[in-house]
């Protein structure tokens, strides 16, 4: 199955359902139904192919998430060209970095979108309610292909690679067994309205749009300049009768803090799903009293399979609770614990990396077959066999039913005088501190070389400055004295990434 038959599939029964509601540049909710939401995407089509563009090309969509970037995203399905969303605010450097890479024929933005001097001989045009209007032609491609096939590439998503240079995952049509396995957990009904608030360069974003569209339901997106106003955002859930929020646990840390009551009110929201990070247990704690009846998913997953498992959070958290379970994988994949040496690892808290099981894994880092080669393993069960899973890079353990835990990254493990240390241990330890509500630990080089433990430690508003000194004495109670932090830094919010997760690399840059 295409990803454009999986959006329409329940849709397509339904024209005149609302498909997308979203502010207009006027404030105004505007909503646009599966019926005109079709219509825009056989225009955009026909738009594409009159522009010479087809199966096996590629365009970037520079875009927030709005009902006509989801009609160019599908009609580029249909055409069987391959979409590289961009969110509007990338540096121009970035994106050069990304078009350099993917070489793309066309670059698309809205009307009012600003970004110029794209390297010739990118084509560029404007896509809007009014149809695609083309500034400078793509080159033609002569592509002798008649039919888009599951193995094609749909999209790809450049993550910020850690060597600077982005990394190109290419997802092909076959991430709708995800979406179907992602629809079997019945998490979303034909009259529900999901809130979406990542980026469209995130594939969170894609995520919500599968689960909107593919559920014949309503996707809500929220503008950034709501989102980052918990008035704004929390007053917009209410006005557009949101049932459902997707977005990384940071979305929750403003309401939570400065709008409890406001969040408590909410009167339609029914579930919300997380995903990217670990969500502080305090803040899921204090989400759980304000609204006992909200249903809490937590969706584990990489970029590389879009994501794995969904697993309801228990409610109430129970008190001694150190760690959310990730559950097991959707159904119609698998997840494996292997440990260094390739054994299968099954004991109950013995830790293993995870290893995915997909008929929805990634085809490969684009142009890049050694870190292809690293990710996508030979099944450590049956090597010769020619299959290949994901090595996540993700440890977890498994709990006595057998449900997967969490741990951290395998870089995420440090050894300090020569003891191994999970850094989210540390966290997890310091968030139990009275009145932190978030914490972030880096393992940061001294002048002498050696690795330290450096806290960052989010207090909440009404608990009072807090003393290094207070801090350290209670680690030393709940941690081995290897793993107590050496340095603690307050801080009255955490940097995120513009995917909204905690900005590690800001943090070290604060104590250069
Ligand atoms: C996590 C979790 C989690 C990921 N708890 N650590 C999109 C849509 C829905 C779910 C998941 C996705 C992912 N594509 C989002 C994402 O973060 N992708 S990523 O490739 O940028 O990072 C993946 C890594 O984030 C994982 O390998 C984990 O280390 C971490 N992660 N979900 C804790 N629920």
């Amino acid at each position: 199955m295409l990803l454009h038959e999986f959006m329409w599939a329940r849709g397509r029964a339904t024209p005149d359902r609302p498909a997308v509601v979203e502010l207009s540049e006027t404030g105004e909710l505007v909503s646009t139904s599966y019926g005109r939401l079709a219509e825009l995407s056989d225009t955009y089509a026909s738009a594409l192919a009159e522009a010479g563009l087809g199966i096996g090309d590629r365009v970037v969509i520079e875009s927030d998430t709005t009902a006509t970037a989801v009609a160019l995203l599908l009609a580029c399905s249909r055409q069987g060209i391959t979409f590289i969303p961009v969110s509007p605010e990338t540096p121009d450097q970035r994106l050069r970095n990304i078009t350099d890479a993917a070489r793309p024929a066309l670059h698309l933005q809205a009307p009012r979108g600003v970004r110029t001097n794209l390297a010739e001989p990118i084509g560029t045009a404007r896509f809007g309610t009014h149809g695609i209007t083309v500034e400078r032609p793509p080159l033609p491609s002569a592509r002798p292909r008649r039919e888009v096939v599951e193995t094609d590439t749909a999209y790809m998503i450049f993550t910020s690679g850690t060597t600077g240079r982005p990394k190109g995952v290419v997802m092909s049509h076959r991430v709708t067994a995800f979406y179907r396995g992602m629809l079997a957990e019945g998490m979303v009904g034909t009259d529900d309205r999901v809130a979406t608030t990542s980026p469209l360069q995130f594939d969170f974003s894609l995520l919500d749009i599968g689960l909107a569209l593919g559920s014949g339901a309503t996707l809500v997106p929220v503008p950034r300049q709501v989102l980052y106003f918990p008035r704004r955002f929390l007053g917009f859930l209410e006005a557009a009768r949101v049932t459902h929020v997707d977005g990384v646990p940071s979305i929750w840390r403003a309401p939570l803090r400065h709008e409890p009551e406001l969040l408590a009110s909410l009167s339609a929201l029914s579930g919300i799903l997380f995903c990217g990070e670990d969500f502080p247990l305090p803040e899921l704690r204090r989400m759980q009293e304000l609204r006992p009846d909200t249903r809490v998913i937590n969706c584990y997953g990489a970029t590389e399979s879009m994501a794995a498992s969904f697993e309801d959070v228990p409610n109430p958290l129970p008190e001694d609770l150190q760690r959310l379970s990730i559950g097991n994988a959707h159904r119609g994949a698998d997840m494996l614990l292997f440990d260094e040496k390739g054994a299968l690892v099954t004991e109950p808290g013995a830790v293993g990396e995870i290893h995915l099981y997909s008929p929805s894994l990634f085809t490969g880092y684009f142009d890049d077959p050694e870190a292809t080669a690293r990710a996508l393993v030979p099944d450590p069960l049956d090597p010769a066999s020619g299959r290949t899973v994901l090595r996540t890079g993700d440890l977890a353990h498994r709990g006595e039913k057998g449900e997967l835990y969490f741990v951290g990254r395998r870089d995420s493990q440090v050894q300090i005088r020569g003891n191994r240390i999970e850094i989210g241990e540390v966290e997890r330890a310091i968030e139990e501190f009275p009145g932190v509500t978030s914490v972030a630990v880096l393992a940061l080089p001294r002048a002498d070389e050696e690795l330290a433990l450096h806290a960052f430690v989010v207090p909440a508003p009404d608990a009072g400055t807090f003393s290094e000194p207070a801090l350290a004495a209670f680690c030393k109670k709940t941690l081995n004295p290897y793993m107590v932090p050496s340095r603690f830094t307050v801080l009255t919010r955490l940097p995120v990434t513009s995917n909204g997760k905690t900005d590690r690399r800001a943090l070290a840059a604060q104590t250069a």
